[in-house]
């Protein structure tokens, strides 16, 4: 595991995980094509797991996670360093998040 971040991904109130994930993890049920970031959805009894659209890439590597409202539409967006670059997910409610990367003179 690479890392993982706290947020509440569908805005119920419970805080929910992200975990960045950069090989198959059995035991937590991630199988090998899940392979990048799963969100563990508080059920408030547990947790319900979604693979999300955000895969593991080889050309470069997860460098770490962070979670904030980027755009400020009230849902939990996910940032993650893909190498040498900042890469934004937009969360958009589902299990598809948006992609973008914020390139050096976006800062
Ligand atoms: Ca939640
Ligand atoms: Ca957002």
């Amino acid at each position: 595991m690479r890392g993982s971040a706290v947020f509440d991904y569908d805005g119920d109130g419970r805080q929910d995980l992200a975990i960045l994930l950069t090989t198959c993890v059995p035991n937590i049920g991630v199988l090998c094509p899940s392979v990048g970031v799963t969100v563990l959805q508080s059920t408030g009894a547990g947790f319900a797991r979604i693979t999300t659209n955000i895969k593991y890439n080889t050309t470069y590597s997860f460098r770490g996670i962070r979670a904030g409202d980027i755009n400020g539409d009230g849902l939990t967006d996910l940032i993650i360093g893909e190498g040498n670059a900042l890469v934004v997910y937009f969360n958009t409610g589902g299990s598809d998040f948006t992609r973008k990367q914020i390139a050096a003179d976006d800062v």
